[in-house]
């Protein structure tokens, strides 16, 4: 991947948005003054370590409540009592969000150890059965459409029918959507709500508006509500579209649970089989940037429409 490039991309892409400083060779994100603070449990690693001393912090705030688990003070926190060396301990989780030297109580882990662990497990649960409302939807100004699924349980039970469009859906993409497009863009809850909620204003303009500062000619894009990755393919033969990029979310893990993947192909048929899909995954703010990912994005759409491939059959 030639990082000039995509660097060029993002930085005419966040011209175009309204972005005036943008310092040659910096790779930034959009200004976000109406974005809610997030829920997230997995804080930035601090500039310097500050792993502190496992008694020095509680769980509790000052009117004996439960204090926000995400706060980074829990993040990097350092469980071991009387280390032998813990510079090492502090520098070690000053630069991850790993669950690193939590110490133990005999056998058994801490306890703040122990509440990090269930809100992290909890917050993973939560952004897989979380809807995105509609408010939001309008919010944002795109519509929806849904798969064969007709509601989370079932999303989680039968993979198979949010692979495919439900009949309304079918009629509203036919009559809503440019046909034969040179890229579709669809944006999908996929196995996280977070990670659309959280990474959208970053992701969809700067990749729509890279797409068509790059020349092509970009279908509707719309969101599809209880995806499944092989939805691209259906999606991609109705609109007759030669590249179809579905941005979905991830399976949650402990500790990331808004991290949205891209998937990408190129002309789908009844033939397609998995290798001919690709995918750029790990796409929020503490993994791939998303602006960066939009611009990776464009750059690979490029590829796969002068190659008329993808998958294997891509030379990269
Ligand atoms: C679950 C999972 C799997 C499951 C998928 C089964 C299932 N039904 O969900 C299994 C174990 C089968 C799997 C297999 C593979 N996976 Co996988 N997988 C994941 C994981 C953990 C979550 C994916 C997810 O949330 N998808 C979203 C939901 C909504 O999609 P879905 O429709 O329910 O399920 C589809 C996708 O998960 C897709 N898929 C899963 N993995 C991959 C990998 C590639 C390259 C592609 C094109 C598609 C794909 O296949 C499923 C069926 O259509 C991601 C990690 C991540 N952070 O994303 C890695 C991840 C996507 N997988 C990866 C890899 C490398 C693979 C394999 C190539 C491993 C191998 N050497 O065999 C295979 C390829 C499978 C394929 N479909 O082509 C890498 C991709 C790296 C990259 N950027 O190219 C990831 C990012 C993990 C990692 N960090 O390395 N995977």
């Amino acid at each position: 991947m030639d990082e000039q490039k995509i660097q060029s991309i993002v930085n005419s892409v966040l011209r175009e948005l309204g972005e005036k400083k943008i310092e040659v060779g910096q790779i930034t994100s959009l200004p976000h003054p109406a974005k809610a603070p997030r829920p997230s449990i997995t804080a930035p690693p601090p500039a310097a370590p500050t792993g502190q001393s496992s008694d020095a912090v509680t769980a509790t705030d000052s009117d004996g409540g439960l204090e926000d688990l995400s706060l980074d003070k829990f993040v990097h926190w350092n469980g071991i009592r009387d280390a032998k060396h813990a510079d090492i301990n502090d520098d070690m989780i000053g630069q991850t969000a790993a669950r690193v030297c939590q110490g133990r109580a005999g056998s058994r882990p801490r306890t703040l150890s122990l509440l990090r662990f269930v809100a992290d497990h909890s917050r993973s649960k939560d952004t897989v059965v979380k809807e995105i409302s509609p408010e939001w939807l309008t919010e944002h100004d795109i519509w929806e459409v849904q798969t064969r699924v007709a509601d989370k349980a079932e999303y989680l039970t039968r993979p198979d029918l949010g692979r495919l469009l439900s009949d309304e859906g079918k009629k509203i993409v036919m009559e809503r959507c440019e046909q034969s497009p040179q890229v579709q863009v669809v944006i999908s809850d996929g196995l996280s709500t977070d990670a659309v909620t959280n990474n959208y204003d970053e992701i969809l303009p700067p990749l729509v508006k890279g797409l068509e500062s790059a020349g092509f000619k970009v279908g509707t894009p719309f969101f599809l509500r209880y995806g499944r990755v092989k939805a691209q393919d259906e999606i991609g033969k109705m609109l007759q579209a030669e590249v179809n990029l579905l941005l979905i979310g991830e399976r949650p893990g402990l500790g990331q649970s808004e991290s949205l993947s891209c998937y990408c192909i190129y002309k789908p048929t009844e033939d397609t089989v998995e290798s001919d899909r690709m995918v750029i995954s790990n796409i929020h703010d503490h993994g791939t940037p998303p602006v960066e990912a939009a611009a990776v994005i464009v750059d690979l759409a490029r590829k796969m429409l002068e190659q008329k491939a993808s998958g294997l059959n891509l030379k990269r």
